[in-house]
């Protein structure tokens, strides 16, 4: 950073650079699988405490409650009973967070128990130290968090043992390209309940289109899900200022674009900033150069 600035460059958006100035590094290591830094920004803008993996943001205070909102709740709200969910990846904890409010003590609200399998242990430890308001879930007793490769975890998995289960990964290049690849979906659809629902990290529309179209076609085709769609999340720090996930369905009859269970009606709604009933409908409308992906 020799002038004090975190660029964002990839060979996965060649010729661009989302920048942020650097107030503060706190950690800034190598760890087994990949490069590890959390910085202070400057604090003149509002993205506080970031985390980047091999030099790609994972996440900042100020924004990262739209993807973690997104992935949980496009998922749930749309199983009736999702009492079982897997989270592959997402070690800084911040999925698990928006899980755990499906834990609840409504009649509707009734996930029991949340298993996270991350690679990297180093993610879970400085997400604790660093990001407490974001790895607060590990501490709840029905949360189970392995440090282990999620691809051997699914292999060796029990079939029908999840209602849902989320994949939040770093982008394809680095320890998670298994992750998007078709070997990893056939266990991911044979250890999910009948009735049960996936979603993803799933790239931009606007610099992964080939990646996403091609994810889609095997998704549905060779693996064998009833239903995958693609929804998009607005969020200002990942390229190009949005994500997708594809959410995908086991049984024919799960209709992932419509609430099932609208999360006005759990008794949190009102804690999250991103996620509501109409937010989900929206996210499956796109632009019309990417519509064809949802038809
Ligand atoms: N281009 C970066 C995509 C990162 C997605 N994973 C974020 C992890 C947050 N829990």
């Amino acid at each position: 950073l020799p002038d004090g600035w975190f660029r964002e460059e990839s060979t996965m958006w060649p010729g661009q650079a989302q920048g942020l100035k650097v107030d503060k590094v706190l950690y800034d290591e190598p760890t087994p699988f990949q490069h590890l830094t959390v910085f202070e920004s400057d604090p003149a803008g509002p993205w506080g405490t970031v985390m980047t993996l091999d030099g790609a943001i994972q996440f900042t205070d100020y924004d990262e409650f739209v993807y973690h909102e997104m992935l949980a709740n496009l998922s749930l709200t749309c199983h009736p009973h999702p009492e079982r969910v897997l989270v592959i990846g997402g070690g800084d904890g911040g999925v698990v967070r928006e899980v755990l409010r499906h834990q609840g003590d409504g009649a509707s609200s009734v996930v029991r128990s949340v298993e996270l399998v991350d690679i990297d242990g180093a993610v879970i430890e400085q997400s604790k130290k660093h990001f407490p308001q974001i790895a607060c879930g590990f501490a709840n007793p029905c949360v189970t968090a392995t440090v282990g490769d999620g691809v051997a975890f699914v292999k060796g998995a029990a079939d029908n043992t999840y209602d849902v289960i989320i994949i939040d990964t770093t982008d394809p290049a680095g320890p998670a390209s298994e992750l998007f690849g078709a070997d990893f979906y056939k266990n991911v659809l044979r250890i999910l309940r009948p009735g049960g629902i996936v979603c993803n990290q799933g790239e931009s529309i606007w610099l992964h289109r080939p990646l996403i179209e091609t994810m889609m076609a095997f998704l549905k085709d060779e693996i064998g899900f009833a239903t995958v769609k693609y929804a998009l999340i607005y969020i200002p720090t990942y390229p190009c200022g949005s994500i997708g996930t594809f959410v995908c369905a086991k049984s024919a009859d799960t209709d992932v674009t419509v609430p099932l269970r609208p999360v006005e009606s759990l008794g949190f709604a009102d804690v999250l900033k991103y996620y509501s009933s109409d937010m989900h409908k929206a996210a499956f409308v796109l632009p019309r150069f990417a519509a064809h992906l949802n038809k």
